[in-house]
């Protein structure tokens, strides 16, 4: 795809392509991004997948509205992270559609940042948690309507599930059997069902980022502080409780979302009450008090639901999130059920930190 980036991408993206590197960046599980590098500077190139976000305008649409309105609140002292804003082709568009040969937008590089795919200590957390808080509470006086529901119905439990089932019925790759148990695990959570239906009923749709790991945080490689927000990809309407669940989903286990060393994924204690510590402080001021109350549920739904979308994708056949090798996504679905589990065991501790 390199050569294919050299010779038919770079020319639309800059001037001076002719000596750029382009290289892999990150560990996204669904668009393919790269850095580029040349003399004068640097960006970041992303083929976006259509498959998965089958309206990439909505995506880059979205994108540039938020970092418009957050660029604006620089301006006025109020946003105190670094941006990720869409960096224009030479016709001055914010996308390159190649049809075919994919759909590319680039945006700016950020110098001195580094992401952590593991959270190593409570002070990171917090920072990071702070660093999530402070961007929802920037776009809480943006108008949610201006945004495109990029993937319709992405946090919901519900059709998650039925997925699931289909995905069991068909049995395509004829892979239940050494799965039935994690079906079974999943299909028994029907009380979970109940209470978020009656919890999402009264809930605000707010701005939400959707996809909070602790990779889409940059920190600064130079004294570990924030440094910015990344992947705006389902920046969307949404509720605030899933932009939590992913936090604790991501930061509280010693172990990647992957790791197959299930004896150690488990909830952090301190680490949870770091997150809440830095996610509170920020959003506070604007939360209701359902709002508050929803978000031990947020923490709960998300473990679940990211094992149930990787478990349904293993029996598909592996056709939505990336893997590396066979079986991956059954062992992501492993590794999230395992932490969904260690969350449910400690649940009376971990929710005295959201009082
Ligand atoms: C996908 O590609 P990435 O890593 O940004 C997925 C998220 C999942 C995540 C699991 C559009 O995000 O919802 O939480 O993998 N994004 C989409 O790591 O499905
Ligand atoms: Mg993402």
């Amino acid at each position: 795809m390199i050569d294919f980036i050299r010779q038919n991408v770079l020319s639309h993206f800059g001037e001076q392509m002719e000596n750029a590197k382009v290289s892999p960046l990150g560990n996204g599980h669904i668009n393919h991004t790269f850095l580029v590098r040349w003399p004068a500077g640097e960006l970041v190139l992303q083929k976006i997948n259509t498959q998965v976000f089958t309206t990439p305008d909505a995506l880059v649409n979205n994108a540039e509205r938020i970092s418009r309105h957050l660029a604006a609140k620089i301006q006025a002292g109020q946003y105190q992270l670094h941006l990720v804003s869409p960096e224009l082709t030479q016709e001055g568009a914010l996308s390159l559609d190649l049809g075919e040969q994919g759909y590319w937008r680039a945006i700016n590089y950020l110098p001195n940042s580094r992401s952590v795919d593991v959270v190593s200590t409570e002070c990171h957390a917090e920072i990071a948690a702070k660093a999530f808080g402070h961007f929802s509470y920037s776009l809480s006086d943006l108008n949610a309507e201006l945004l495109e529901d990029v993937i319709p119905h992405f946090h919901h439990l519900p059709g998650r599930i039925e997925q699931l089932s289909d995905a069991v019925a068909k049995d395509c790759k004829a892979r239940l059997k050494e799965c039935q148990h994690w079906v079974d695990m999943v299909m028994a959570q029907t009380e979970l069902l109940q209470e978020l239906a009656e919890v999402e009923a009264n809930l605000p749709r707010r701005i939400c980022h959707n996809d909070t790991k602790i990779n889409n945080m940059l920190f600064d490689k130079r004294d570990m502080s924030s440094l910015a927000i990344i992947d705006l990809d389902t920046c969307m309407k949404g509720y605030l409780m899933y932009d939590f669940g992913d936090m604790v989903r991501t930061f509280c286990s010693p172990e990647e979302e992957d790791s197959t060393a299930l004896d150690k994924v488990m909830v952090r204690e301190p680490i949870f009450a770091a997150i809440c510590k830095g996610y509170l402080g920020e959003l506070a001021p604007i939360l209701s008090d359902l709002e508050r109350r929803s978000l031990w549920l947020g923490a709960k739904v998300m473990c679940l639901m990211i094992g149930v979308r990787f478990l349904t994708d293993h029996l598909n056949g592996d056709v939505y999130f990336q893997i590396h090798h066979q079986g991956h996504n059954l062992e992501r679905a492993a590794n999230q059920f395992t932490l969904y589990q260690s969350l449910l065991s400690q649940q009376e501790a971990l929710r005295r930190y959201l009082n």
